[in-house]
């Protein structure tokens, strides 16, 4: 039997046999390159594989069928092999994108296996990012999560971004402050932002015009009926992602943004309060946790047994905000519990860790860290752009933490990092 930990790395193939389960489709991720593409990779299509099982003077290309897909990866079988899945194999379906894509394409273009153009363009064209190397950016400061603070971009890895902060003054010695996130995440905005919608910032920099550059939330109409401050709601607790909490809406901002804040934490100075706009899926009607069997968590000095939204909302004279004020947009998805995925943990989010999708409500994801204690779950919306497809990691020459105490004790032999590099 292969071990799924080796020297080479973790591998995913021999991990999802092991555990019998499947990978989420590509085609879920709507911020993953070759989204729209992958419904065209089917089972028994044949590809062409280096060869390097054999020892031969130039490479050799052979015939393969694809048996299973998961994620970026195949399960691939030699032509020739007909019922035996003896010699059958994990393997990429991409190669690991080359620093020079113009020259890379120029080869893929004129040689004799360029059925596939079209996937390596929109490949090529998916790993374009607007965002480079120097932009300054503003994003939540972690360590005071109710404020932003200038970064600057350090580096860009299919299209996550490594954020390092203009100043470094309160970092401890040997330590650089950092934060990573994808260009599109809810937590990025232009430099001028924080100061554009009233929100916090610790210092800011130069607002520099780049406001086109990013995602911008959907718009909300703060006329008439709004959200106020003072209304009540359900929302994931942004410093434990596994819980949905009792909260409080403590400030309007412009543009559609709220300060939340979770009821009952210690801190009672506002330093806890969290920016969601009115459209995110983070934010949930009053009952939202009841109707989907979810375990509300309940203000400090309350017990989870007795509360009830009725009595609190009499107690604390508050309202609840109404529910048609809430984004309800949901048009499907393809996840499904047990799948496996790859999913950054944002309470560090450097790591991308092996992960299982535990529930599925609604459009809300429970997401498990293979490994790790239920405690570390972390609720994502299905758009997410902080789940990956099994595999991304690989593609992207990111690294991939694995799930720890995985036996690696012996080898994967034989095909590792091999990829299938055209599909015919
Ligand atoms: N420093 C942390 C890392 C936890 C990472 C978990 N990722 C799912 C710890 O070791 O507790």
């Amino acid at each position: 039997l292969h071990s799924v930990a080796s020297a080479a790395g973790f591998d995913w193939g021999t991990y999802l046999e092991r555990e019998s389960s499947l990978a989420a489709s590509v085609s879920c991720f709507r911020h993953a390159p070759l989204c729209a593409q992958w419904d065209d990779i089917i089972v028994g299509m044949k590809v062409e594989v280096l060869n390097t099982n054999a020892v031969l003077p130039s490479k050799v290309y052979w015939i393969a069928t694809v048996i299973q897909v998961a994620g970026y990866k195949a399960l691939l079988r030699y032509e020739g092999f007909e019922q035996d899945s003896s010699h059958d194999f994990w393997c990429s379906l991409l190669p690991v994108p080359p620093q020079d894509w113009k020259e890379y394409l120029m080869k893929k273009l004129v040689g004799a296996h360029t059925l596939p153009v079209d996937f390596y363009l929109k490949l090529a064209e998916s790993m374009k990012s607007p965002f480079s190397v120097g932009m300054h950016v503003e994003v939540v400061d972690p360590k005071y999560i109710s404020r932003t603070r200038v970064a600057i971009i350090d580096s860009v890895i299919g299209g996550r971004l490594r954020l390092v902060y203009a100043d470094q003054s309160d970092a401890p010695e040997n330590v650089v402050l950092d934060f990573w996130c994808h260009m599109w995440s809810p937590l990025l905005h232009p430099v001028g932002w924080s100061e554009k919608i009233g929100h916090a910032i610790k210092a800011p920099g130069n607002s520099d015009n780049m406001f086109l550059l990013f995602k911008k939330p959907r718009i909300v109409y703060m006329e008439g009926s709004f959200f106020e401050e003072g209304m009540k709601l359900e929302a994931i607790d942004p410093l434990n992602l596994g819980s949905i909490c009792v909260a409080t809406v403590h400030k309007v901002l412009l543009d559609g943004y709220l300060m939340v804040g979770i009821d009952g934490t210690i801190l009672n100075n506002g330093s806890d309060w969290f920016c969601y706009h009115a459209s995110s899926h983070a934010i949930l009607p009053v009952g939202f946790c009841e109707k989907n069997n979810i375990p509300l968590t309940v203000p400090q000095g309350y017990d989870s047994q007795t509360f009830t939204w009725d009595k609190y909302l009499k107690e604390t004279s508050a309202k609840a905000a109404p529910v048609r004020l809430f984004n309800a947009d949901y048009p499907g998805h393809g996840f499904s519990p047990n799948m496996k995925l790859e999913a950054v943990d944002l309470m560090e989010p450097r790591l991308l860790c092996v992960a299982t999708v535990r529930r599925c409500v609604g459009r809300l994801l429970l997401i498990h860290f293979d490994g790790w204690e239920d405690e570390f779950d972390q609720w994502f919306d299905h758009q997410s752009p902080d789940i990956y497809p099994v595999g991304w990691c690989e593609l992207m020459d990111y690294q991939l933490q694995e799930p720890p105490g995985l036996d690696s004790s012996t080898v994967v032999p034989g095909l590792q990092g091999s990829s299938a590099t055209s599909i015919v």
